[in-house]
């Protein structure tokens, strides 16, 4: 049995600067105020000094409600900032290098968008899997082929006991049919971002729709 460091939290929301126009601290506060206790933080745009500040500051205010920060990519941003784990893309740092730095506590996760690479994710030293685009998302450019929900139910019987995170086009329409399908958390961008409601009311009411009924 795998040692799951954190119960992942059913939903993830994970920042975007330019869908939200806001800043990464900004968003982190309105998905805290949403109830969200795992978030990562995602930005392709900004210089490593910018965004390293805008990930201590995030941290910052993380810390006192007790929520964890993951960061999308950047192992060294991770470990200057003492977040609690770091998401790794295929090209990214491979999960044995990113652990080999940032150590046994450090909460590794990982993105795959095969059947292939899920089976080779099994031995690495990751604490979730995040498996998609699970529907059609224009918010990753250049996105791998969606693979739908009957793919992911597959996936988690592969995954195992590794907690397993869908992303991708994940909204309250879809919500239900991807935690149905065995996602143990969703991923979300837009869907936590989009209007017509603000960024908190979106969070919470994804929190709403995984509540047991
Ligand atoms: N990774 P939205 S899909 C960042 O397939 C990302 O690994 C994906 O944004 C993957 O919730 C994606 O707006 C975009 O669709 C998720």
């Amino acid at each position: 049995m795998r040692h799951v460091k954190i119960p992942l939290p059913a939903i993830y929301p994970i920042t975007d600067t330019s869908i939200s126009g806001l800043s990464i601290p900004e968003q982190v506060q309105y998905f805290i105020a949403g109830g969200a206790k795992l978030i990562q933080i995602r930005e392709k745009n900004a210089s490593s000094r910018a965004f390293l500040k805008a990930v201590e500051a995030s941290i910052a205010i993380a810390r006192t409600y007790d929520v964890r920060v993951i960061v999308n990519d950047r192992v060294d941003i991770a470990m200057l900032s003492k977040a609690d784990g770091v998401h790794l893309g295929q090209e990214d740092l491979s999960p044995n290098h990113a652990r080999q730095l940032l150590g046994p506590e450090a909460i590794i996760g990982y993105s795959t968008h095969t059947i292939d690479q899920v089976r080779s994710a099994a031995e690495l030293p990751i604490d979730y899997l995040a498996f998609g685009p699970v529907f059609p998302t224009s918010t990753k450019s250049d996105p791998d082929p969606v693979v739908g929900l009957k793919i992911l139910r597959q996936v988690k019987k592969i995954a195992g006991d590794l907690p397993l995170v869908a992303i991708g086009g994940i909204t309250a329409e879809n919500l239900r049919s991807v935690l149905d399908a065995g996602a143990d958390t969703a991923a979300i961008i837009s869907g936590v971002l989009s209007k017509p409601r603000n960024i908190a009311e979106n969070v919470a009411d994804l929190i709403t729709i995984c509540l047991p009924k």
